[in-house]
């Protein structure tokens, strides 16, 4: 069945679902969400997702949201298919999540103030705050160091191999790196450069990053 992913291109949490399902090899179809004109917050988005977010996908009569519960769910779905997302083990499992909750609750909210202050308000005629982007740069170095140090020690944030911890990152990273000009918060930390080297060089991201920049 093709899945029915209700967002934006250009929207990070969007692009992780992609990820994933480029990963899988699921097949998908967009039905896009205009934020710009708050297609989003129209009560007949609203009856899809309540918070008026995307993404939200849709496969026959089952719906969901919240882009890291939609990941998980499709990396069990297909456990067999394409890359293994999950871990192996209870505790690698564990771990993996560990790293797509510290994703979600230390990583993403820095990424998204920058993209608010540096892309969004810009591009709407509003000024966005220096001060704030200076912050979240030094809040970013933080959290980088610690991811720096965590890939000292193993080749992905999850272990091993690739997984949903790396996968959730992408998006992110890509904005840092590409769009709001912090690429050497990556480039000045050796493991975190050579993962983002290796994550981001990945056939199935590759994939994706050609549909999104055309
Ligand atoms: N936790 C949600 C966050 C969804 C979210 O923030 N989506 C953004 C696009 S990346 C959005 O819809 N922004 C518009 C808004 O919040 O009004 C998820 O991961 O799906």
């Amino acid at each position: 069945m093709v899945v029915k992913v209700y967002g934006s291109l250009r929207s990070a949490c969007t692009q992780r679902v992609l990820a994933c399902f480029h990963e899988k090899g699921i097949e998908y179809e967009i039905v896009h969400v205009d934020l710009q004109t708050a297609q989003h917050k129209q009560p007949q988005f609203l009856l899809l997702q309540p918070f008026g977010q995307v993404p939200v996908i849709e496969e026959g009569e089952f719906r969901l949201f919240e882009s890291r519960a939609i990941i998980r769910y499709y990396a069990a779905k297909y456990a067999d298919h394409g890359a293994d997302l999950l871990g192996a083990t209870t505790e690698e499992r564990a771990i993996v999540d560990q790293w797509v909750e510290v994703e979600s609750n230390n990583f993403n909210d820095i990424v998204y103030t920058l993209v608010l202050q540096i892309l969004i308000l810009p591009s709407m005629g509003k000024k966005g705050n220096l001060a704030l982007v200076d912050d979240c740069e030094e809040k970013m170095a933080k959290v980088l160091d610690v991811y720096e140090e965590r890939l000292g020690k193993s080749k992905y944030l999850g272990g091993e191999t690739f997984s949903l911890a790396d996968l959730s990152h992408l998006p992110g990273i890509r904005y840092l790196v590409n769009e709001v000009y912090m690429e050497h918060l990556v480039s000045e930390r050796k493991n975190v450069k050579a993962w983002w080297e290796s994550i981001s060089n990945r056939p199935a991201w590759k994939k994706l990053i050609n549909i999104i920049d055309h």
